[in-house]
């Protein structure tokens, strides 16, 4: 049976849905959904530690990074586990979210559950911007939405 979840994000002006669905504890996971108010173009999107919202998004806490490894891309082997890389919004300020992440789960170890998913104003450099931030955030700004991740009804 698929496990699914769900966070609802809240910001000031940016507001959004993302749904998590894997089929099993091995296989990847769905993220799909919609973020909206944001300024056209890219902005990082990531899993971070803690599921405390008790101060706005910052008491989320660093990157969920339990391997304990350097920022990187999703598509990186050295990258912290909640490193999801950016959503992309259109000139209406509407992203939609498609992505199939191999290293982020719904149980286990590397659960997601109970942790924040973020949106910052900025791109996610991947790692490779030169700031010295680009190693630890990807330098990618303020938090301008964020959600706890929750369990949903499965079906
Ligand atoms: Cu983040
Ligand atoms: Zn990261």
């Amino acid at each position: 049976m698929p496990i699914r979840a769900v966070a609802v994000l809240i910001g000031e002006v940016v507001s959004g849905t993302v749904y998590f669905e894997q089929d099993n504890a091995s296989s990847e996971v769905k993220v799909t959904g919609e973020v909206k108010g944001l300024s056209q173009g890219n902005h990082g999107f990531h899993i971070h530690e803690f599921g405390d919202n008790t101060n706005g998004c910052t008491s989320a806490g660093p990157h969920f990074n339990p391997e304990n490894k350097d920022h990187g891309a999703p598509t990186d082997s050295v990258r912290h586990v909640g490193d999801l890389g950016n959503i992309i919004a259109e000139n209406d300020g509407n992203a939609k979210i498609n992505i199939c992440d191999k290293m982020i789960s719904l149980c286990g170890p590397l659960s997601i559950i109970g942790r924040t998913i973020v949106v910052h104003a900025d791109p996610d450099d991947m790692g490779k911007g030169g700031h010295e931030l680009s190693k630890t955030t990807g330098n990618a700004g303020a938090r301008v939405a964020c959600g706890v991740i929750g369990i949903t009804k499965s079906c």
